[in-house]
């Protein structure tokens, strides 16, 4: 049967879902697709067939979005990033459908625990922490405003690597999330490309041609992101790596079969393993190849798509915007001028106006050690074509510098996009901003810093390229999914549709009084800090009291971020508790989870002692139980979503000018945790959002660090003059929390004591004090309410949904579909 455009929208689901439709859907799929009957059925057949129903429900709608897009001749927008951490389908999926309520009692009639089952599903950790969480509240909003595009990615057979904790050590073990199968997706077997890697370059006549010496095929393998309430999807696609057809056709002739296959597995490790390191950078061969091997595959496929709609690539610029999320897929710059020079033959200067029309790239850090350079001879053995489009991308750059900015030659070296040097290597943060038309940072003090520090150069040369975006989070899953209690207090107050709107938040001004309201706050914190509680007994054997203040710092473990000097602070804490033992303490509880990157020695270092610290405050019965420190292993998206709507106190504790914006500050205080942060990243914003009675800040400003860092900072003489500080050191100096290895942390410790590069020692009496404030606070259960509530309700500026749109109107220009 052939079908045309009147055929569609057609539908197989029932408009309206029941309980009983929804119990023989699932039933059919564990029988017909699974292959078991509901006795043999284990837990995760359930939840696959499950799965497996509800992915129905979505899939017609994104079906006929598509083709919508595809019909009206939309504008779209193409979001490469090499992570994306999209968390649990189950759980945001039924939320989205509206079917719930309805799931869990199909699946109750069947004797099944939709929650319990829910907690089955894997976690898929294909990204590092913020960047890549970002990316996929991004994909969420996209597909909640109808905004069309897609997001394209890489299927890493290996996500982020599972932390346990053993002996107080992290260790990592490999994360095989494929294994449990993947009923989420979609085998794309006819979406495949060829991507190329290695050979020379040579030229016939003005053309050149790249002869390569290696092929492999990327694969393509589709999820759908459900639009909340809107009968449409979103799409992500993420590209697997296979050998194909091609083989070693000269080793298999040489008889050397064995070689042959074995050359088509190592082909195949392109898409093998995530790296698990976002924030320093590591030059290696095979992350190189990863990028160039999403950025080929996605642009094939976009311009594939192009041409199949408009039947020319004459008006892509208008009709295609493609985002770089960091400089990851900055290849797709020469990339395009590759396909639409050589393959298109266009001229030069008409294909490089494309391009700069088509791009914008996002800056998602100030980390020097982050800025991705590659050696030129790497690249010249990998992509020889797209290092010679490079060097002329920059002659070009150049000649306009030299022409309309400066002949300064010092000028000239620093913007150069080759850094010159023992080693010749490539500045991807340059060909970035070079190849784009816009460039925004994601949060406000970020974008000004990024103006002044890494691009101030380029400022100079294109003032009018660069913009802010603040970060946002998705209400879908950090509050609908996380915090049923929560949700459904908004529902009784404002009704549901801040779901997509969160600015309706507001209207939750007018009930902050309500007595209802008042009693329900703190009653919703319990039973999250309850359900955390639980968690923790059942995983660590710890025992919490939902009474104590939750105060929690979860994210990846860096220096920049500032764990030791919450370190720090605990044990101050500690030895103030056993001086003055009948003081009023407020019981607290810290909590902290994160993983360090793997050849990390001080981050490493740092869990190490969080986990000594912890075991020696957790048996000290001297306590009577008023101080707890728990370290979480395995840090992942759904850990967040259990954590973070219990905290009292979100640290947000960086120093001032490191983190780029945070995000899960945002999230934490829309689940009504106060912030004790400094002010850095979104911080600053969310301080201006909620108040600063509602918020506690401390420590050094942006302008004070870089003038310790100018005048000579000596953290040796703060040690010395800070008595609490110096007992804390000596303590931790003398092994009191490593008896069997007292000198463990002396590296730790002369780093700090010598180094200190960010600054932990200069913020510590300050954040020592806002502690107390913390406490003061706290003892006032009224106050603490209004605070929470004022966070709550003041945070609909941080909707990822805002930044979204903010992002379609200003940078890529893009309309959200009508839906029919
Ligand atoms: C990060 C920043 O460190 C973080 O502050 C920010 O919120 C996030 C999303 O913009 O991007 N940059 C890198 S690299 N990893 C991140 O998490």
């Amino acid at each position: 049967m052939t079908m045309d455009n009147t055929d569609f929208p057609f539908s197989y689901n029932q408009p309206e879902q029941t309980t009983e439709s929804l119990k023989k859907a699932i039933v059919y799929k564990l029988i017909f697709l699974i292959g078991r009957s509901p006795q043999e059925a284990s837990q995760r057949d359930w939840l696959n067939a499950t799965l497996y129903a509800v992915r129905d429900l979505v899939t017609e709608g994104w079906i006929s979005t598509a083709r919508q897009s595809r019909d009206e001749k939309t504008r779209r927008v193409y979001y490469l990033s090499m992570e994306y951490l999209m968390g649990r389908t189950l759980s945001n999926a039924l939320i989205a459908e509206g079917v719930y309520t309805l799931a869990k009692d199909a699946l109750a009639e069947l004797d099944v625990d939709l929650e319990e089952i829910i907690e089955k599903e894997v976690d898929p950790g294909l990204g590092n922490g913020g960047l890549g969480r970002l990316a996929a509240c991004f994909m969420d909003s996209i597909a909640t405003l109808a905004i069309p595009g897609m997001g394209y990615g890489i299927r890493y057979e290996y996500g982020m690597f599972q932390q346990a904790i053993e002996d107080g050590k992290q260790v990592e073990k490999p994360d095989a999330w494929l294994e449990k199968g993947a009923p989420w997706e979609f085998m794309r077997p006819s979406k495949r490309f060829n991507i190329q890697f290695g050979g020379h370059i040579y030229f016939e006549g003005k053309k050149c041609v790249w002869d390569s010496s290696e092929e492999i095929t990327a694969l393509a393998y589709d999820q759908m992101i459900p639009g909340y309430d809107n009968d449409s999807a979103a799409t992500l696609r993420l590209w697997s790596a296979h050998a194909g057809d091609s083989f070693n056709l000269a080793e298999f002739n040489r008889g050397d079969y064995f070689r042959a296959i074995e050359t088509r597995a190592a082909s195949e490790n392109v898409s093998r393993v995530l790296y698990p390191d976002d924030s320093t950078w590591a030059g290696r061969e095979l992350r190189l190849r990863q990028e160039y091997f999403l950025v080929s595959a996605s642009l094939q496929d976009i311009i594939k798509r192009h041409k199949r709609t408009h039947g020319t690539v004459k008006n892509l610029a208008d009709k295609v915007a493609i985002h770089l999320n960091d400089t990851h897929p900055a290849l797709a710059i020469p990339e395009l001028m590759y396909i639409l020079v050589d393959k298109e033959g266009y001229d030069w200067k008409t294909a490089w106006d494309m391009c700069r029309r088509i791009f914008s790239y996002t800056c998602h850090t100030l980390m020097s050690e982050a800025l991705e350079t590659w050696p030129v001879e790497m690249m010249a053995k990998n992509l020889p074509r797209h290092l010679q489009i490079i060097f002329e991308i920059n002659d070009y750059f150049l000649e306009y510098v030299r022409t309309y900015v400066t002949t300064d030659d010092d000028f000239i070296r620093r913007v150069s996009l080759i850094e010159e040097g023992d080693t010749r290597k490539v500045r991807m943060g340059w060909l970035s901003v070079v190849g784009s038309h816009k460039v925004n940072g994601v949060a406000a003090i970020h974008s000004e810093l990024m103006k002044t520090s890494t691009f101030a150069d380029f400022a100079h040369i294109y003032p009018e390229r660069f913009t802010n975006v603040t970060n946002g989070i998705t209400p879908r899953r950090w509050i609908a999914v996380a915090n049923p209690d929560l949700s459904a207090l908004f529902d009784r107050y404002i009704g549901t549709e801040w779901r997509r709107d969160l600015s309706l938040l507001t209207e939750l001004k007018a009930h902050i009084n309500d007595a209802e309201v008042q009693q329900a706050i703190p009653a919703i914190k319990r039973a999250n800090k309850q359900r955390l509680a639980d968690y923790v007994k059942k995983e660590l054997g710890i025992e919490l009291s939902p009474d104590a203040l939750f105060d929690v710092q979860v994210k990846r473990i860096h220096e920049y971020k500032r764990q030791i000097l919450n370190v720090l602070h605990i044990v101050a804490r500690y030895n103030e508790m056993l001086e003055n033992p009948e003081k009023d303490w407020t019981p607290r509880v810290f909590i902290l989870a994160g993983k360090a990157a793997s050849a990390y020695y001080a981050a490493k270092q740092t869990i190490n002692l969080i986990n000594d610290v912890a075991k020696i405050i957790n048996n000290d019965e001297r306590l009577q139980g008023r101080l707890k420190v728990v370290f979480i292993p395995n840090y992942s998206v759904s850990l967040a979503q259990i954590i973070i709507p219990a905290a009292d106190i979100s640290e947000q504790i960086s120093l001032a000018g490191t983190e780029a914006s945070g995000t899960s500050n945002m999230k934490f205080a829309l689940n009504g945790a106060l912030t004790l942060g400094t002010l850095d990243g979104a911080n600053v914003e969310i301080l201006e959002n909620v108040g600063e009675d509602n918020i506690f800040i401390f420590g050094h400003t942006v302008e004070q660090v870089e003038e310790l860092r100018r005048n000579g900072y000596r953290p040796y003489d703060i040690y010395q003059s800070n008595e609490q500080l110096r007992r804390v050191i000596d303590q931790i100096t003398s092994g009191l929390f490593s008896p069997n290895d007292p000198h463990r942390y002396q590296d730790l410790l002369n780093g700090l004591c010598y180094h200190d590069y960010y600054q932990s020692f200069a913020d510590f009496q300050s954040y020592v004090e806002a502690q107390k404030r913390v406490d003061e606070k706290y003892h006032d259960q009224k106050a603490w309410t209004n605070s929470a509530l004022q966070n709550i309700v003041n945070m609909s500026f941080f909707s990822s949904d805002r930044t979204i749109e903010e992002y379609a109107q200003k940078i890529w220009k893009i309309q959200p579909l009508k839906l029919n």
